[in-house]
């Protein structure tokens, strides 16, 4: 008796055990897409088209701004106790890698990073967590070249024009993209000595606005101007700075990266600024991409690749239509 009650317990067990896991797996899928600056219009456009792929793909998307470390790891547990699988993340700092890891690990949670690669403490990219990103020195030399044929075109003097380098070297895509802009422009020919750094403290226009200012007062000497940055923001501050000082679009060619609606905004002004253009990146690929490799990835059906970078396309006001097209976007 006591022998028939064990196997049929166990067999209960065997049955509950089969029916979870049966469960499980057709748990509905809940993904986390957490981004630095939830108000710049990159992040909008990437989580617009994050929420396509939640759409085509059947899952759920919950979107969260991450301003900082304590608000990224509060949204990490708050995914987990929602019962989400996993997230794509775009980190206030990328030296939080390893409390990211940890608290994926801790909390059961797959990751994959966007736009800004994590690092360990020693400054290393982790290489566990799957990335996509942009190429930034690549794209960055597509913005020092644009520049270097608009200055051509203009016919200035190279030895008069003066380079401001909106900076926020911390972040290793931003060095990478600002470097490749200003080798491009050394190697069209623009004086070393013409390039003047602009920290900035945050990757927002006011900031690099503030950046900018300082950095045209201290340098009066040039005739013409060409800003470049990390990011339409960066080289939008510079360009805004720069008209306070009565810099105007015949006096400065600023080539930004990241196409969103801050450059389209700028790029259908009635009037040019000295916003140039833009490199275009794909924000589609970024969102909707990197959502659906989680999704495979959750679901058993792909392990997605460990890193991806995706290309830019240089736009301007003659061609933004073209560009546009040829992006998907
Ligand atoms: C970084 C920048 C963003 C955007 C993105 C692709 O995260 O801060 O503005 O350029 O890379």
């Amino acid at each position: 008796m006591k022998r028939t009650l064990l196997a049929a317990a166990s067999l209960c067990l065997i049955a509950a055990t089969q029916f979870a896991s049966v469960a499980h797996a057709a748990d509905p899928v809940k993904i986390g897409f957490l981004v630095k600056q939830a108000e710049e219009p990159w992040f909008q456009d990437e989580w617009r088209y994050a929420e396509q792929a939640a759409k085509d793909k059947g899952f759920t998307l919950v979107k969260i701004g991450i301003p900082n470390g304590e608000k990224m790891i509060a949204a990490i547990d708050n995914l987990a106790a929602q019962k989400a699988q996993g997230f794509v993340i775009c980190a206030p700092d990328v030296k939080l890698g390893k409390a990211i890891e940890r608290s994926a690990k801790r909390n059961n949670l797959k990751v994959i990073s966007v736009d800004d690669r994590l690092v360990d403490g020693t400054g290393k990219p982790i290489e566990s967590i799957p990335h996509m990103g942009i190429s930034g020195y690549a794209i960055g030399k597509q913005v020092g070249e644009g520049i270097a044929a608009e200055v051509k075109n203009r016919k200035w003097n190279v030895a008069e024009v003066g380079v401001i380098r909106v900076a926020y070297d911390q972040l290793p895509t931003a060095k990478e993209r600002t470097t490749g802009a200003v080798d491009a422009l050394k190697a069209a020919g623009f004086p070393a000595a013409n390039i003047v750094d602009a920290p900035q403290a945050k990757t927002d226009t006011e900031s690099a606005f503030n950046a900018a200012n300082i950095a045209l007062t201290k340098n009066a000497r040039f005739k013409h101007w060409v800003a470049v940055g990390l990011n339409d923001e960066a080289v939008l501050g510079a360009v805004r700075a720069a008209e306070g000082r009565g810099i105007k679009a015949d006096s400065m060619v600023g080539v930004g990266i990241g196409g969103a609606k801050a450059a389209e905004n700028e790029l259908n002004k009635p009037a040019p600024t000295g916003f140039f253009g833009s490199v275009m990146i794909s924000a589609k690929q970024h969102g909707y991409e990197t959502s659906v490799n989680l999704y495979n990835w959750i679901t058993g059906k792909a392990t997605p690749p460990a890193e991806v970078l995706t290309k830019g396309m240089l736009m301007t006001r003659a061609n933004q239509a073209d560009v546009r097209k040829q992006m998907g976007m």
